[in-house]
């Protein structure tokens, strides 16, 4: 898994593919991978200007970020950890911004040299015990209908809705964009 995200962050996402309009139901964008940039490393020190760690029942939420947007870029990821303390699986159902229109939960997965997305309906399972980590190149937030792009030392607030443990109010601040951020055009 640490593997897969890290090949995927140094990836250089050209976008391949024209977005299906915003609703679809079963939503699949493809991306071709620039393969030349494949085995240089990403962004490996963006966590110095990680958020801090919230706490929400048995979950402890941490390591919140995102990435500026580039010109013309329509859409933003949104990365963090939780971790799961309880005795129970919970499952992160659902996210909302007041800067974004819709804030859809989505995961990458390469398929040789393409980087297929799709959108998970069903949530984000948290398994008791374990740590889910949302990062570039795999689970994210998907932040659609932005009001304003999202500019290296901003930062974007997110609700997060769990099944089990509630709501919750963190903050993702803006890093630099860079290879590995979302360039769905
Ligand atoms: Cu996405």
């Amino acid at each position: 898994m640490k593997t897969i995200t890290k090949i995927a962050l140094s990836g250089l996402f050209i976008a391949a593919a024209v977005m299906p309009s915003i609703g679809t139901a079963s939503m699949q964008e493809t991306f071709r991978v620039a393969a030349t940039d494949m085995n240089k490393t990403g962004a490996g020190d963006a966590a110095s200007a990680h958020g801090v760690a919230v706490k929400v029942g048995d979950l402890e939420v941490s390591g919140a970020f995102t990435k500026a947007m580039l010109p013309g870029q329509p859409v933003g990821g949104g990365y963090f950890t939780v971790r799961n303390n309880g005795a129970a699986d919970d499952r992160l159902v659902s996210a909302s911004s007041p800067i974004a229109g819709t804030v859809e939960l989505h995961e990458m997965a390469m398929q040789g040299q393409v980087m297929k997305m799709r959108r998970l309906d069903g949530g984000i399972a948290i398994p008791a015990g374990k740590t889910v980590e949302l990062a570039p190149g795999g689970l994210h937030l998907m932040f659609m209908k932005v009001t304003e792009p999202f500019k290296n030392g901003g930062k974007v607030p997110v609700t997060l809705t769990f099944e089990k443990a509630g709501k919750v109010d963190i903050t993702l601040p803006v890093g630099a964009a860079g290879p590995g951020g979302h360039q769905h055009n």
